[in-house]
């Protein structure tokens, strides 16, 4: 990219990015966790548009044909449903962040808002995102980053996150291999992430990651934002609201859903 492109990235307007001990982590282990990112009224207002949505989804909800074990309560385009949720994409305590991981030039790819009941076993297993995305080295490059952000305190036992710390550095074939163990507490040496309502992890989705399962006693609400580089068509297009002409005000937001680069 020329230079002067380079420089004309709307992300560059957001001047932190890492920090010392974020930027280690993110290069090491391969996540950032944010604790306290949201605050307290952002958190509130988050979480009652999710419950909102749920709660209207709820009475037909019917487990996926081909996932009859996903218990998993999906609101379709989040970004359509509350502002909130566009607000939370552009975030400016989590773009900077962003911004470290992927570089000035990110696109938003997909909104994720799901509510993830107890019950037996998780959803998912240990995997990578990005075991089909062949022909670049990612152990050295970033190609996926995503943002979750709990709406809702999430107990040990209540369907955390998890991540197996440093295997975003690993070689495609080792990821593909997998470490598929069925029960996921055998795996020595992964890291589980309880956490506070408005906590948030940023994760390089190339890396083994996983859902536990949820033996609490609640649902676990979450949200989930990911985010690529502006030639990445892996998605096929960035997301974004159906009101982006009335949403998209800044220039960020426009190169965020897709609409327009700054220099173009
Ligand atoms: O929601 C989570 O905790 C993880 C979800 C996941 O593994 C995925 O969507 O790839």
């Amino acid at each position: 990219m020329c230079p002067t492109k380079a420089c004309k990235l709307a992300a560059c307007g957001y001047d932190i990015q890492m920090t010392f001990d974020q930027k280690i982590s993110w290069e090491t282990k391969g996540f950032v966790v944010i604790e306290d990112a949201l605050s307290s009224e952002e958190v509130a207002k988050a979480r009652s548009a999710f419950d909102l949505e749920i709660e209207k989804l709820r009475p037909a909800w019917k487990p996926p044909e081909n996932k009859p074990n996903d218990r998993r309560i999906h609101i379709p385009d989040p970004l359509d449903v509350d502002d909130i949720f566009v607000d939370l994409a552009d975030h400016p305590k989590l773009l900077p962040l962003v911004r470290g991981a992927i570089g000035d030039d990110l696109v938003l790819v997909f909104v994720q808002a799901f509510a993830y009941p107890p019950g037996e076993g998780s959803f998912t297993n240990w995997h990578s995102d990005l075991g089909h995305v062949v022909g670049l080295d990612h152990s050295t490059c970033i190609f996926l980053a995503r943002m979750i952000i709990y709406l809702e305190d999430v107990s040990p036992d209540g369907g955390c996150f998890a991540y197996i710390p440093g295997s975003h550095k690993l070689d495609m074939a080792t990821i593909l291999r997998g470490p598929w163990c069925k029960e996921t507490q055998k795996r020595p040496d992964y890291v589980s992430f309880p956490g506070k309502a408005g906590t948030a992890i940023l994760f390089n989705a190339y890396g083994w990651h996983t859902a536990l399962p949820n033996s609490g006693s609640r649902e676990r609400k979450a949200l989930q934002y990911g985010y690529c580089h502006g030639w990445v068509q892996f998605f096929g297009k960035a997301a974004k609201p159906k009101r982006v002409e009335e949403l998209a005000t800044t220039d960020l937001r426009k190169q965020l859903f897709g609409i327009r680069m700054p220099w173009e």
